[in-house]
């Protein structure tokens, strides 16, 4: 009975799509209606963002607005926690466990192995239907200078630096060096900023006169360290107000070894070291403070958008390449294979589509390659690892079989599902979080025979193929990864 209902539920959501849905996508069928593609790309952007409730603080009135013309992914998650892996899976349309590329790599060193060597990135296949590509900013780790027609730069990349640093350096505290973190009102003008110029960049080619179809890049940087934006950001927010993210100190208890090896990041801070020095709400204020600079960029380019000629032909994509943790899990760093740092914003939108839908089920960025295809009318080609989200867009209620895959360094990998996460480690070891009453993953319920059932639905997800590593591919952050990649090398 229930089945029969929910059939006919189907059924209605699906003729109400087919009635509704395409003004976009009917008219994709023919070539010289093809909608054009702005791609907008944020930099270490977590779930804090108004429409994900990541955060009671977060000010991000142009991200909530755009979820509100569109789909919402809300439980979409990344192939890896870390730039450089994130952006090359998601451009080439393959899994880090089948590319090798599971650490930082030049742009240039991408090709260089096999399975890449053939890889058409997702700007590529559209220059390949006769789109224009063009792209400004951070879209691969740096950029690569094959991917679009035309590149706006990268400009400074992490922005102009105060002659010292504001609150933190690695090696103030004898930690190693190798990274940029640090926060503080700084410089005095968003004008400095390269987000303003990337903005700035793309609105012009917003307002160009273009013959063919598309394909627009905007990678911004923020919130990615440091956490310097000008101080008309920072005085949004009450600095003593803000709320620090839960945190339960003996959490690490009943992590298995491997994974608090595999995720240690000892050149940041911790959040035993934030509590002591008073400075956890300073870091939050930081990044909220940031986090609303860069929404703010987001809302200026989609204003142009709006006031161009392209508003009612234009699909628009936004995403961000990883999380990040705030002092959750003793750490203020990406680097895991935890939600807050795989869990990132997903909305699509545009002309023609549902508009304020949300979605639960499990999504991946590595589904927005296949997915812009499908919405444009092409077929996806089956090299493609991820899945077109057209069905759910179409009926966020739709059955869905898949799941989301982390991957951080070589067959350690996490596979995020409607309700579960569960993650399997080289050697064996797991963990299992029921999200339905453990949003934290405080409990790791991996030792509990009673989810052995669990467990063994969601392994059959696990990738088969675990690909030695990309010769140039690295990240040695800590021990671990150093003696993984002097085995593998
Ligand atoms: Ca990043
Ligand atoms: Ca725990």
């Amino acid at each position: 009975m229930l089945g029969t209902r929910r059939q006919f539920i189907k059924h209605l959501g699906a003729s109400a799509a087919a009635l509704s849905l395409p003004a976009v996508l009917s008219s994709c069928s023919s070539r010289a209606a093809k909608p054009n593609i702005l791609f907008i790309a944020i930099d270490d952007l977590n779930d804090w963002v108004g429409c994900l409730n990541g955060h009671p603080d977060t000010k991000t009135p142009n991200i909530d607005a755009l979820a509100a013309r569109g789909t919402l992914f809300e439980n979409t998650h990344v192939q890896a926690p870390i730039c450089g892996p994130s952006r090359a899976s998601l451009m080439s349309g393959l899994l880090p466990s089948t590319t090798g590329i599971y650490g930082q790599i030049k742009d240039e060193d991408l090709r260089n192995n096999e399975v890449m060597s053939n890889a058409v990135y997702l700007s590529q296949f559209f220059a390949r239907q006769g789109y224009k590509t063009m792209g400004v900013g951070k879209l691969f780790h740096g950029t690569d200078g094959n991917a679009f027609q035309e590149y706006g730069g990268i400009h400074e990349r992490f922005g102009p630096k105060p002659e010292e640093r504001m609150h933190y350096d690695p090696e103030w505290f004898g930690k190693p060096p190798g990274t940029q973190t640090d926060w503080g009102a700084f410089p005095d003008s968003d004008e400095k900023m390269p987000d303003w110029k990337f903005a700035q960049w793309a609105i012009q080619k917003l307002q160009e006169r273009h013959e063919q179809p598309f394909f627009l890049a905007c990678g911004f940087v923020r919130p990615h360290v440091p956490w310097h934006v000008p101080a008309k950001w920072f005085d949004l927010f009450d600095r003593n107000a803000i709320s620090t993210p839960p945190y339960l100190p003996e959490d690490m208890n009943d992590v298995p070894e491997i994974a608090k090896r595999l995720h240690e990041v000892p050149m940041m801070p911790t959040t035993e070291w934030a509590q002591e020095t008073g400075q956890w709400k300073d870091i939050v204020h930081a990044y909220l403070a940031s986090t609303a600079f860069v929404d703010d960029k987001v809302g200026v380019v989609l204003r142009a958008l709006t006031n161009s000629a392209y508003a009612d032909n234009t699909l628009i994509i936004l995403w961000a390449d990883h999380g990040y943790h705030l002092g959750e899990k003793n750490r203020f760093a990406k680097h895991s294979l935890w939600e807050r740092a795989t869990h990132v914003p997903l909305i699509i939108a545009g002309p023609g589509l549902p508009e304020n839908q949300r979605c639960n089920q499990p999504a991946g960025l590595i589904d927005m390659y296949p997915t812009l295809v499908d919405l444009c009318g092409y077929r996806v080609p089956n090299t493609l690892q991820g899945h077109s989200l057209k069905p759910l867009i179409e009926d966020p209620d739709a059955d869905w079989s898949h799941v989301a895959i982390t991957t951080y360094g070589r067959n350690n990998h996490s596979i995020r599902s409607l309700h579960y996460r569960y993650s399997r480690y080289e050697n064996g070891s797991e963990e299992l979080y029921d999200h339905r009453s453990d949003p934290n993953e405080w409990h790791n319920l991996a030792g509990d025979e009673k989810y052995n059932p669990v467990k063994e639905r969601l392994r059959t997800h696990l990738p088969t193929v675990n690909a030695d590593w990309h010769p140039e591919s690295y990240l040695p952050v800590n021990d671990y990864f150093v003696r993984e990649q002097g085995a593998a090398k």
